[in-house]
């Protein structure tokens, strides 16, 4: 991989949600993730969880506490291939901060069916922050469900996800038992409904103008690029009308996540903090008057 502008790329993730980098990695790189993920559809391997599929495409769902139990970390060395550059792991720190995780690995390979791939909406990863590191292993563009994302949403979003915990109750319109997935039509309407604090209005605004044109909001790239994103932002891929497209991605999460669902990820001193206060703050609430 070529190398990083850290603070850039930092700097952009806190200001746009996205930073992408164009040419990331070498023909060489894309051809062993590509091989990996192709490989790894053909032999299903039990470690490997398959999202969607069929005899077309593949979506392959990799845990890293399944790769530890079945011991298969050997046979997959295109994983570490861009989590290991210390470029993407001074950016993860940067942005994520200290003692952040992996909390799953994704290869996606899809052929033209005509319909949306991904329809537009933000991820909840429990109140914590996720940044998924999403590489094209094809040239992505419009007609193959080029993947979208809309500047400066993830502000929103996150103002939303922490006001949402206490009043807001926006409904989820899918998800698992680690995170929860909103659509757009929710997302404007929580947010029409809501008394935006003044920071925040004008960024409303800008982006009730830009959603208008999400289509446009299309990140086109070669084989080899990456693109960076918090999951709060609103994004999604389009609809794939021709051409092949094969993508992987890495969900990366802050410490928080990390604690509350992959401790086994956890550094011991964080884990024995986190422990411990939660102890402390049991005994208190079981001191005070009901
Ligand atoms: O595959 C894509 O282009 C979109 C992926 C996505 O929406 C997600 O990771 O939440």
């Amino acid at each position: 991989m070529r190398p990083l502008n850290v603070r850039e790329a930092v700097r952009s993730l806190k200001r746009d949600g996205l930073y992408v980098i164009h040419d990331a990695l070498s023909s060489a790189e894309v051809a062993e993730l590509r091989a990996d993920g192709h490989r790894l559809h053909a032999e299903r391997p039990p470690y490997v969880r398959e999202a969607i599929g069929g005899s077309a495409g593949f979506r392959l769902n990799l845990i890293p506490a399944r790769l530890d139990r079945h011991h298969a970390w050997a046979t997959l060395p295109s994983y570490g291939r861009v989590l290991g550059e210390p470029g993407i792991q001074a950016i993860a720190k940067g942005y994520l901060g200290r003692g952040w995780g992996v909390s799953n690995f994704i290869y996606d390979y899809s052929v033209p069916a005509g319909t949306e791939l991904f329809t537009l909406h933000y991820d909840d990863f429990d109140g914590c922050v996720c940044l998924k590191v999403y590489a094209y292993l094809t040239d992505c563009d419009r007609g193959n469900g080029g993947f979208r994302y809309v500047p400066g949403t993830h502000r929103l979003a996150h103002w939303l996800i922490r006001r949402n915990r206490r009043t807001l109750n926006v409904p989820s319109t899918a998800g698992s038992s680690d995170y929860t997935e909103y659509d757009l039509a929710t997302f404007l309407a929580a947010l029409g409904a809501s008394p935006l604090p003044p920071g925040l209005r004008a960024d409303y605004d800008r982006v009730r103008a830009a959603l208008k044109t999400a289509d446009d909001h299309v990140i086109r790239g070669r084989a080899g690029t990456i693109a960076l994103f918090d999951t709060s932002g609103i994004h999604g891929a389009g609809t794939h009308t021709e051409g092949d497209r094969y993508i992987c991605r890495y969900h990366l999460v802050d410490r928080r996540y990390v604690l509350r669902h992959i401790p086994a990820q956890a550094r011991p001193l964080d884990r024995w903090v986190s422990y411990t206060l939660s102890s402390i703050r049991r005994r208190v609430a079981s001191l005070l008057p009901r």
